[in-house]
């Protein structure tokens, strides 16, 4: 259960560290079934699972990563483990989403994998996630992204713009400098107020970090000896829509109509204050 003061840092920032959610061996047991999913060994499959390099992705292209660079990506491992299932079931996190969204049900929207191996992990360029999202409605969710291992600035953290959820849905403007500053292209479109200064947002293994999904935020390359392993769930408040205005990796297995509800086996409630 996160305080007051909590949500109103979140509410101010558009993120906020949470505690550490996950023991080591809770952690260990889940980079084990990472493994096998990642491998392919799994019985049951993930959504995706890639490599988000340069020229296979269109989702971050305003930052190209070179050929030699890593970064895996697995988009629905719930699909795949139960004990990632379990993951995002998990009270806590599920609770304390449920406050930062102000709703009393929450479905998973999808999960994510994102993992940066030692030295060769590539950068997440800059970002809002709800732009990448074109068929739900509206642009509150709130994500739980609980670290694998400890995510510092070396092994390539996340950094955030605080405030920048306030902002709209900025993100054909959003751009990186080489250093990976944000800026934005057109800064005369940003409120008056509006500062566009990156903060890192370094967790610790078995951590959580929220983060509102117009948040912009990016992560560098991974050029330490560590591994960065994250697992991220994207959650969708009660009230989340179908509404497709282009394409998504998602869109297949949606059963429903535009307007409704995002409801559905593959997007199950995994929190309902009733039941609690
Ligand atoms: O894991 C990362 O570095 C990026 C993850 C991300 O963009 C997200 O969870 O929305």
């Amino acid at each position: 259960m996160l305080s007051a003061a909590q949500v109103e840092e979140f509410d101010k920032n558009g993120f906020l560290k949470g505690g550490v959610i996950l023991g080591d061996e809770e952690v260990e047991r889940l980079r084990e079934e990472l493994d096998l999913v990642m491998d392919g060994k799994s019985v049951k499959r993930p959504v995706l699972n890639r490599n988000m390099r340069g020229g296979e992705s269109k989702l971050y292209d305003n930052m190209k990563m070179s050929v030699d660079e890593k970064v895996v990506q697995i988009v629905n491992i719930w699909m795949a483990s139960d004990l990632f299932y379990r993951h995002a079931c998990h009270p806590v996190l599920c609770e304390e989403i449920a406050q930062l969204c102000r709703t009393d049900t929450l479905r998973i929207w999808h999960d994510q994998v994102q993992y940066k191996p030692p030295v060769s992990g590539g950068p997440t360029g800059w970002h809002q996630d709800h732009p990448l999202w074109p068929i739900i409605q509206p642009a509150d969710l709130v994500s739980a992204w609980v670290a694998l291992d400890d995510a510092v600035i070396e092994n390539g953290c996340m950094w955030m713009v605080p405030g920048s959820h306030k902002w709209g849905n900025q993100m054909k403007y959003v751009a990186s400098t080489k250093e990976f500053k944000p800026y934005h292209k057109e800064p005369a479109l940003l409120p008056a107020d509006a500062v566009v200064e990156a903060v890192p947002f370094e967790i610790k293994k078995g951590q959580v970090g929220y983060h509102h999904c117009l948040t912009w935020h990016g992560s560098p390359h991974n050029r330490s000896e560590r591994k960065r392993r994250a697992i991220a769930v994207h959650y969708m408040p009660g009230h989340t829509r179908y509404e497709p205005t282009s394409s998504h990796v998602m869109h297949d297995y949606v059963e429903v109509r535009p307007g409704d509800i995002l409801s559905g086996q593959h997007f199950p409630v995994v929190y309902s204050s009733a039941s609690s």
